[in-house]
């Protein structure tokens, strides 16, 4: 079997640093009888991958330690299932109400694709020894709380965890099969949208060295799975709902924007618009994830520099954001928007938030769901524009 060699150009330096990582993880790991690899809820491919890798990694390090890997929220996307199921059947999934005592089980927890002080994982909803927390690898960017995990491995720059973790197996000098270097690859492929977004030098090393030995057919079983009657149900409807709302004028946007960064700090408005926003409404969703399904989708028609989903799963508000400048900002947007009332997070890029609205009717919710279009555009300094409808346009 072969392993990964780290990139050329890697310093002395962080070599040394990277092997310390995992002598530490070693050292801490060695007397704790129960660990728990917990994925961010409703995980992603890249939380899949890099949560599969450090199962792997931590069995390398302790033949003798048990593992599980776990999550809250579900796995929803058609793509994310099918690669759940085919690398990491045994995952678990624990619900919201048991996690106090289903978490109290492990005495060691290591969070991926998420930390301590973000309010999308099981951790964030009960009380954990926060000594416990042995690992937080991510790269979302960090906030200004002090939590952190013993190991805090936060590096907002790389594009994908999957990327860190494909670091940790070379420095581990772990060896690397074709299930593990194809999870790693999709997730390095998938939230950097096949390089093109938010890379680094190290995304390209990961990306090209786990390419050598990606099983080619798995990986097609997870990109070109069949799709559920639901998917194309959910599209249709986004689509009927979605709005286009013209941007404020463009130059006066990117002048306004400038003079916000030299502020260096804003509550928004003067975030860089130009064209159009895309505002979609899902008022009953299947699955979580199909709001940043929806957005993704949106952000790739003609002259729309924001797409926005807002939708309802259960008893809460859904929101994802996408945006097509890399200094959008849009992490900063949702949390604005979200505030005290629930959890969001997020890049510059992509960003998603939920609200909680367990005693509100389904009707309250609508209403909540439509009340938040106002405020959004108002922060990207179109509150005075009209939208008018996707489908209703005649146009290009
Ligand atoms: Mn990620």
């Amino acid at each position: 079997m072969p392993q990964l060699s780290l990139p050329v150009d890697f310093s002395a330096q962080r070599k040394s640093a990277g092997e310390r990582r995992m002598q530490q993880l070693r050292t801490l790991l060695g007397d704790r009888r129960n660990t728990l690899v917990l994925m961010h809820n409703d995980p992603d491919p890249d939380a899949i991958a890099a949560g599969y890798a450090l199962q792997r990694l931590i069995r390398h390090l302790l033949p003798a330690a048990s593992v599980t890997l776990g999550h809250g929220g579900m796995i929803g996307r058609a793509e994310n299932r099918t690669m759940a199921q085919l690398l990491v059947p045994h995952a678990l999934r624990i619900p919201t109400f048991e996690a106090a005592t289903a978490l109290a089980a492990y005495d060691a927890i290591l969070l991926v694709d998420t930390q301590l002080s973000a309010g999308n994982h099981l951790l964030y909803e009960i009380d954990y020894p926060q000594e416990q927390v042995i690992l937080a690898v991510d790269h979302h960017p960090p906030r200004r709380s002090q939590i952190r995990a013993v190991i805090h491995d936060v590096r907002p720059e790389v594009g994908a965890t999957a990327t860190l973790l494909a670091e940790y197996v070379a420095s581990a000098e772990m060896e690397i099969d074709d299930r593990l270097a194809t999870a790693l690859f999709y997730g390095v492929k998938s939230d950097t949208r096949g390089l093109s977004r938010h890379t680094t030098d190290l995304d390209i090393w990961a990306y090209s060295a786990l390419r050598n030995y990606v099983d080619t057919e798995l990986l097609n079983q997870i990109e070109h799975v069949q799709l559920p009657r639901s998917y194309f149900r959910g599209i249709s409807d986004a689509l009927m709902s979605t709005m286009l709302y013209r941007c404020a004028d463009s130059k006066r946007a990117d002048r306004k924007a400038k003079e916000d960064d030299d502020q260096n700090e804003t509550n928004g408005g003067g975030q860089p618009c130009t064209g159009y926003i895309s505002v979609s409404l899902l008022f009953q969703m299947q699955r979580p994830d199909m709001a940043s399904e929806v957005a993704d989708l949106m952000l790739r028609m003609e002259d729309v520099s924001w797409a926005i989903c807002l939708g309802i799963f259960e008893d809460r508000l859904v929101i994802s954001v996408r945006a097509d400048r890399a200094n959008a900002q849009a992490g900063r947007i949702v949390r604005a928007i979200v505030g005290k009332n629930g959890t969001a997070g997020g890049h510059d890029t992509m960003a998603g938030g939920r609200i909680h609205a367990p005693n509100a009717s389904p009707a309250q919710r609508i209403a909540e769901l439509h009340a938040l279009v106002p405020r959004f555009l108002q922060m990207l300094g179109a509150g005075e524009a009209a939208g008018m409808p996707l489908l209703d346009t005649i146009g290009p």
